[in-house]
């Protein structure tokens, strides 16, 4: 079995350096919130497997690639022979503004389906990752997702939703009515602070969403605030801990090391302290570096942040 099994959509990310009405060179990044936790964790020595659909073409082999390459395994990965792959163009507009653009609609990886998961949860996981993404994609994608944190959640998986909303893909009230349901099978409930409202009330506070989730069975919900760290919610209590002082070039893929840290830390066995320092390790390595998985520690790196003292 896998140490921890995570499914979605992996993009192909073409990145300017500039604006892109202009034009010029665009470099090749693979990109993807649950092939960036995949990654995460086969780094620090997990046994990782990514599950979904590519195109079978040349950006398929390519997004295969990138991940055999990082230590993940894609052996019950569907190759689309009919589909093409979903694209997402990162824009470096000017400094300060990155822009991100999606062509994703009608893609192999959009066309996720039950069937296309069966075989990698066959195999069995300690912790099932899955994100809010995967479900807005399509009527199937949604199917699996739900199918998926199911089986795990029975099978004795520790099960951990990320909510991450993506306002391209749908609105907030569709969201909630799909991830509030969805939340009910996680054991790990993931979400920065704009976001903790799909998995409860519209509107709800705080307090009042991790209350409500608690009670429906969730074990920890983690409320990332960027600059300013994560707060952690168990039965027993909250915990903060602050970020690491580091100098942010880029903030995509900071959530799914945050949550790629925690689970790597839940996999070591670690108290909730020291899930959460290895959470804000590598949201710190992600932040501080290009790209959105590039910078993210090998094992032996862990502790190369170790003398910034908190801000
Ligand atoms: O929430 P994060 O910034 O950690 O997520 C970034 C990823 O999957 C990125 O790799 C991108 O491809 C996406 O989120 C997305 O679909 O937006
Ligand atoms: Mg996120």
């Amino acid at each position: 079995g896998f140490d921890l099994l995570t499914f979605g959509e992996a993009l192909v990310s073409l990145r300017s350096a500039g604006p892109l009405a202009t034009g010029g060179a665009l470099t090749m990044h693979l990109a993807g919130a649950e092939s960036n936790v995949a990654i995460g964790l086969a780094r620090l020595g997990h046994r990782t497997a990514w599950a979904g659909r590519v195109s079978d073409d040349e950006l398929g082999r390519y997004v295969l690639r990138q991940l055999r390459a990082e230590g993940v395994d894609v052996d019950h990965v569907t190759r689309d022979p009919e589909r093409p792959a979903g694209l997402m163009f990162l824009e470096r507009r000017t400094a300060d503004l990155t822009r991100v653009g999606y062509h994703r609609a009608g893609s192999a990886g959009s066309a996720l389906h039950v069937d296309d998961l069966r075989p990698a949860l066959a195999a069995g996981t300690r912790i099932l990752h899955l994100t809010g993404i995967t479900p807005a994609l399509s009527e199937t994608a949604r199917e699996a997702s739900r199918w998926a944190a199911e089986t795990a959640s029975r099978a004795g998986a520790l099960v951990c939703l990320d909510v991450n909303h993506r306002a391209r893909l749908w609105s907030r009230d569709d969201a909630r009515a799909v991830l509030s349901p969805l939340a009910g099978y996680a054991s790990v409930l993931v979400a920065s602070a704009d976001e903790l409202d799909l998995v409860g009330e519209a509107g709800a506070d705080e307090a009042t969403v991790v209350a409500g989730l608690l009670d429906r069975g969730v074990e920890t919900v983690l409320v990332k605030l960027g600059g300013d760290g994560a707060r952690a919610y168990t039965r027993d209590g909250v915990r903060h801990a602050p970020a690491l002082p580091v100098t942010a070039v880029d903030t995509v893929g900071a959530g799914d090391a945050f949550t790629a840290g925690y689970l790597s830390g839940h996999l070591d066995g670690l108290d909730l302290a020291g899930r959460l320092r290895r959470a804000v390790t590598l949201g710190a390595f992600a932040v501080a570096g290009h790209g959105d998985w590039e910078a993210l520690p090998r094992r032996d790196e862990l502790s190369l942040l170790d003398d910034l003292q908190p801000g």
